[in-house]
């Protein structure tokens, strides 16, 4: 939904004059985006009280003066389930947020005193920051807008791997008896259909990122729409040509239309309304998860982190540009879940989640772009004791697992580099994952939240 011009150019302006921000919180399903705006809107809304951020200067200053959810600027979308995650994380027993399952969005106004007071603002000033939430699995879709019916198919085959092959067999098998040039039957292709959705779901069951479309994993309101009902075609040739010039109601026509349609409808209105005019970004990945789920699993999260980054826009920003075309000139990227492993493997999951990263971390440098990396909990579950074992003293963590069994534990050791074959046959990976923190209402405990908002909005806090 468009907003009126009015709003539009307000904003614009506001922007100009930094008193407004809007972060992009970007990050795969289960990567803990929830956790983390949980975590911000909460700790912000504390500031000044017994919130911790102490590598926020504006906080440790105590110029920090607090934060307040005031209207969002698109009101026909809703708003971020702010109440409800807190409600989850204070019951007794606490249990994590939801997936997410649609959109919603979220104004913050920041109240500050600038550190140093000009005639053209009072004893405080105030940011707004503009945040929005979404299920992980849509994201995927925006490098689609970047391919084509026959690349896009093409693609999804080169790229996967042995045991992603595996689950997609069903699917492969029967894609496999159409022929592109053929008349298409609509029984038949969203039967087709099905079989793909179903591989895809059983990739996303066996801890696989890279899946795509992400609206056939949830759906929303297109449920059963015929939009939905395509599927890459196997063993195509890159002859462009000859496929284009296939009658409109062959199988191959028909699926590319439906592919067209989808990104057209789908993805693009997504992109637009949500996607562009990002100020800042950060960027979640559970590595931890991802090294639990083994080697395939690692590398195509590499891949679909990097195909997801080229869908923003980075650079650093003119005046100009700043008013109409805003480019993200400011990002971080962050290993989640930080609190599943003692805190001297945090320095080797920061640089794990750089190799991880490589890539976009290359054309990230050429555009000039600030990157922090870190590694971080949102929402602290597990605090750090010390255990004597034979004379030596030894980092652990006690915790309770999603069972409500209390422990105490050493996790094992984060690899801080790509770990290579003979690694993962050496050693797997088990880190377990913990309840929520019992909490009565006051700051969440985090890890390194403050300095994530530090490198993200601490400069507009001066
Ligand atoms: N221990 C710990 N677990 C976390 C933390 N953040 C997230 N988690 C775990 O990760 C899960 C997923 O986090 P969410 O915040 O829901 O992830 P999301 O990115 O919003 O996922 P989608 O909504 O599915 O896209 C949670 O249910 C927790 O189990 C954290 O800071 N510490
Ligand atoms: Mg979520």
């Amino acid at each position: 939904m468009r907003q009126p011009l009015a709003r539009e150019l307000h904003d614009l302006l506001e922007r100009g004059r930094d008193r407004q921000l809007r972060l992009a919180v970007t990050g795969l399903s289960r990567s803990g985006k929830t956790a983390f705006l949980t975590s911000l809107v909460n700790q912000l809304r504390h500031a000044g009280l017994e919130a911790r951020l102490d590598l926020l200067p504006a906080a440790r200053e105590g110029r920090l003066l607090g934060a307040r959810r005031v209207s969002q600027p698109d009101l026909s979308v809703p708003r971020f389930p702010y109440d409800g995650a807190m409600a989850a994380l204070t019951t007794d027993p606490p249990h994590w947020p939801e997936p997410t399952r649609g959109i919603s969005e979220l104004r913050l106004s920041i109240r500050y005193r600038p550190a140093q007071r000009g005639w053209w603002h009072g004893d405080s000033a105030q940011l707004a920051l503009d945040l929005f939430d979404y299920p992980g699995e849509w994201l995927l879709d925006l490098p689609l807008l970047a391919t084509d019916y026959l690349a896009w198919s093409r693609a999804v085959m080169d790229s996967a791997g042995p045991e992603r092959q595996a689950l997609m067999a069903e699917w492969q098998a029967a894609a496999a008896k159409l022929d592109p040039a053929a008349e298409a039957n609509e029984a038949e292709l969203a039967e087709i259909a099905e079989h793909y959705a179903k591989a895809l779901r059983a990739a996303r069951e066996a801890g696989f990122a890279d899946l795509q479309p992400g609206r056939f994993l949830l759906p929303g309101d297109l449920e059963g729409a015929p939009v939905l009902q395509f599927f890459p075609l196997p063993g195509l040739a890159d002859d462009r040509e000859r496929l284009d010039a296939l009658p409109p109601d062959s199988v191959y026509a028909t699926l590319a239309a439906r592919f067209r349609h989808y990104q057209q409808r789908i993805v693009k209105p997504f992109y637009r309304d949500h996607f562009r005019r990002f100020d800042r970004q950060i960027v979640l990945v559970d590595v931890l998860g991802a090294l639990n789920a083994g080697p395939e699993r690692f590398e195509d999260l590499a891949q679909a982190l990097a195909t997801l980054m080229q869908s923003f826009d980075y650079g650093k920003r003119s005046l100009l540009s700043r008013l109409f075309a805003p480019r993200i000139d400011r990002l971080a990227i962050a290993a989640t879940k930080a609190d599943h492993v003692t805190p001297e493997q945090h320095p080797r999951l920061t640089a794990l989640l750089e190799a991880l990263l490589a890539e976009p971390l290359k054309d990230l440098r050429y555009a000039d772009v600030p990157v922090k990396a870190l590694s971080l909990a949102s929402i602290r579950a597990t605090e750090v004791r010390e255990v004597t074992q034979a004379g030596v003293r030894s980092p652990a963590l006690r915790g309770t697992t999603l069972d409500g069994e209390r422990v105490l534990m050493f996790p094992g050791e984060v690899p801080n580099r790509l770990p290579d074959e003979a690694f993962w046959a050496r050693q797997g990976f088990a880190f377990t994952a913990f309840r929520p923190p019992q909490t009565s209402g006051a700051a969440l405990p985090h890890i390194r939240l403050d300095a994530a908002l530090d490198w993200l909005l601490g400069d507009k806090l001066q």
